[in-house]
């Protein structure tokens, strides 16, 4: 058994991390700002005794330090985040508060309490819109936002801590991440948070584009399995490594799967492609393999399923 120290431990990924390594037999700390995350994502989590959760922002002067010297986890996952690229165009400044300070506080916390091990939410987002597919860890990184430039600087910072320190550090660049809990909310929320809503609604979806647009959508519970293995598997490596699961799904496809379960609902819209929009995006799986013993287990079909039963 572990102690573990999870920041943003209230967001979509978190909470679903939180919910794992309590499943696991480990104790779990957990921290949120509630910026963006919600209370009742934590709900079945606040019922164990192993977990506790503080209030708090990571990226307020000496709290993580304070919460690293009280806790001494064995492993921090640094989760919480500016997670909206379109908010970092909006706010830059305040992405690179969260996204860029807030992380170099959190490996100082780290180095200074000897804690063994750092998990970090980076994204597909450091490779920016290259076509060079799939995406590997070697290849080109050229972010075209704030955020995603936030996430590489983040990347830099941790590897540089890990070479210097006694800190085993893993960089997790997620894909689109999908599954219970996301949140909606925003038109730029993640396109599955936003079919499922429209469907259950009874409404159409609108496609951007001809919907043949591909993304490799991994499920929010191989992500938080991925996080729960670079923070508690022995001896593995300090690096970097895609979550995906390596496969490309179209958006076409996604909105079949939606149709099968909701017969009744009205067809797609289709308006033009979005300014921005990649066209494809897919992982190479293999490394998170190697490293971490990684391989996601949920298909699109079955997520969707399971999203489509649980709301
Ligand atoms: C990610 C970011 C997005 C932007 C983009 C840049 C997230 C959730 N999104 O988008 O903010 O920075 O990277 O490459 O991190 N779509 C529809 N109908 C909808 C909503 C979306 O057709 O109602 C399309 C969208 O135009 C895109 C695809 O679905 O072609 C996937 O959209 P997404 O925002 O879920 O993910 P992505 O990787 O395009």
């Amino acid at each position: 058994m572990s102690h573990i120290l999870v920041t943003g431990a209230a967001g979509f990924i978190g909470s679903h991390t939180v919910d794992q390594l309590l499943a696991a037999g480990h104790r779990v700390t957990g921290v949120d700002s509630f910026r963006t995350g919600h209370r009742a994502n934590l709900a079945n989590a606040l019922r164990e005794p192993a977990f506790a959760l503080l209030e708090a922002d990571v990226a307020a002067a000496g709290v993580v330090d304070g919460l690293v010297a009280a806790a001494k986890p064995d492993a921090v996952i640094h989760l919480a985040a500016l997670v909206s690229v379109q908010e970092s165009i909006r706010n830059p400044d305040l992405n690179y508060t969260l996204n860029v300070h807030a992380v170099q506080l959190v490996a100082e916390a780290a180095r200074r309490h000897g804690v063994a091990r750092l998990v970090f939410a980076s994204s597909a987002a450091v490779y920016g819109d290259t076509a060079d597919l799939p995406l590997h860890e070697r290849s080109a990184v050229q972010p075209i936002s704030p955020y995603g430039a936030a996430k590489l600087a983040a990347e830099a910072i941790l590897l540089g801590y890990a070479r210097s320190f006694a800190l085993t550090v893993r960089c997790q660049r997620y894909f689109n991440v999908f599954g219970p809990r996301q949140d909606p909310a925003s038109p730029y929320s993640g396109v599955i948070s936003i079919f499922n809503r429209r469907y259950r609604e009874g409404l159409g979806v609108t496609i951007y584009g001809d919907g043949s647009q591909t993304r490799d959508f991994v499920s929010v519970h191989d992500v938080a399995r991925a996080n729960v293995l670079a923070a508690t598997r022995p001896g593995i490596p300090t690096g970097v490594a895609n979550i995906c699961t390596g496969r490309a799904t179209s958006l076409r496809e996604v909105v079949a799967e939606f149709a099968r379960h909701h017969p009744a609902v009205p067809a797609p819209k289709f308006e033009a492609a979005r300014g921005g929009d990649i066209l494809h995006s897919r992982g190479d799986a293999t490394l998170a393999e190697r490293e971490l013993g990684f391989r996601a287990r949920v298909s699109v079909a079955d997520g969707l399923a399971e999203l489509v039963r649980t709301g």
